[in-house]
């Protein structure tokens, strides 16, 4: 299905405006949704966020679209439950359907969401209808109709599940980004570089994490696949039970706004041996590169507000190793470094090939 054609069959059908963050798997329909005169798309930080979005135009009289990846569901979980549910608020949510049993093999961090996702839909007693690779313009029409009336008689959410290749292939979308800065893997290696080896470096979510992990050698380093923007707190709860170790956090503008509350708790707890390193390419690069709103934030103060010690914004290499060498001495953090990059990721970038047991146990052999 060409993503115009399904916006198109959305539009038909009333459905509309769409709130969400996304996966790969969405990057067409989004861009066709940006593209569109008719339609707009609200980039939420969060899906659980976006539920609060479609619930402002539910309560004005329309049908709301919710697009996220089923690792979004957890989010969306809390919102369901207390909000659109009890006020019964017409909403259609499109979750794709990562790490689907028996399906192409997919990264690890999808697996259990994968298996569990119809029985958790099922628990809240969501209707649902799966969008297959065998669906034409006619069935999937059908579908929306079904949806459309159940959510009208019902006044509650229905789900349509994308299974992986639903969507056909699209070239991906340009990126907002500016070319002319350094890339994200330049600034990995000089860290890792520049910095004592018993200082583990921990990185997050997508290209940040895998960059990390092809980079690192021996370093000691932790990559977290999943969990969006909870990196932050794990490195608060390690660095406090570990002070005699430097740990250093690198984030992405997209996970950093899902979580952005982890800025005021580490502002506000301090731990004095953590640096907080935001990569900054104004979008989710890892899902296709989708603008995040970082462009009109200030990450740097925002920082400084929430009690950081010390924060700054770079733009190129040579004044983040002047940075990070000062680090080194003995003044007290928390640190916080925003670096603005251009998109871009490592030829043949690889995933890990350990199981996150695996990676927690060397992770803690090195600690
Ligand atoms: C809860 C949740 N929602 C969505 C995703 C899909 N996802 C994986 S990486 C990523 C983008 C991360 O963006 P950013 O932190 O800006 O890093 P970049 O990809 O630009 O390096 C998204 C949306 C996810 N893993 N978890």
């Amino acid at each position: 299905m060409i993503p115009a054609d399904f916006l198109d069959l959305l539009s038909s059908h009333n459905f509309g405006p769409f709130a969400g963050v996304p996966c790969s798997l969405l990057g067409g329909l989004i861009n066709s949704i940006e593209c569109s005169d008719e339609q707009s798309y609200y980039t939420a930080s969060s899906e659980g966020e976006s539920m609060g979005i479609a619930a402002g135009f539910s309560l004005s009289g329309k049908t709301p679209v919710v697009l996220m990846q089923n690792d979004g569901l957890g989010n969306v979980i809390n919102p369901l439950s207390s909000l659109q549910i009890p006020f019964k608020l017409p909403t259609l949510l499109v979750i794709t359907w990562r790490g689907e049993p028996h399906g192409k093999p997919d990264a690890i961090q999808h697996q259990l969401m994968g298996e569990k996702l119809l029985e958790l839909l099922k628990l809240f007693d969501i209707p649902f209808s799966i969008l297959d690779q065998d669906q034409d313009i006619k069935s999937t029409d059908a579908l929306l109709e079904e949806a459309s009336a159940y959510i009208s008689e019902a006044s509650t959410p229905y789900a349509l599940i994308v299974k992986r290749g639903f969507f056909d292939k699209i070239p991906p979308v340009q990126s907002n980004c500016d070319e002319k800065y350094f890339k994200r893997e330049l600034y990995i290696k000089s860290l890792l570089t520049n910095i004592s080896f018993d200082s583990p470096v921990l990185g997050t979510t997508g290209f940040t994490g895998r960059e990390l992990t092809e980079l690192a050698g021996d370093h000691p380093h932790f990559y977290m696949p999943g969990s969006m923007g909870c990196l932050p707190s794990i490195g608060l709860g390690l660095a406090k039970a570990n002070p005699t170790k430097r740990f250093f956090v690198l984030d992405g503008d997209g996970a950093l706004l899902m979580k952005l509350g982890s800025l005021s708790t580490l502002g506000h707890y301090k731990p004095t041996n953590l640096v907080h390193i935001v990569f900054d390419n104004l979008c989710y690069e890892s899902t296709g590169c989708q603008a995040t709103v970082a462009n009109t934030v200030d990450f740097e103060s925002l920082a400084r507000a929430c009690g950081y010690r010390h924060c700054v914004s770079v733009d190129n290499l040579t004044a983040f190793i002047d940075y990070t060498k000062n680090i080194t001495t003995n003044i007290d953090g928390p640190y916080f470094i925003h670096i603005r990059i251009s998109t871009g990721t490592m030829s043949n970038l690889s995933r890990p090939s350990s199981t996150p047991v695996e990676h927690k146990n060397e992770f803690i052999r090195n600690l």
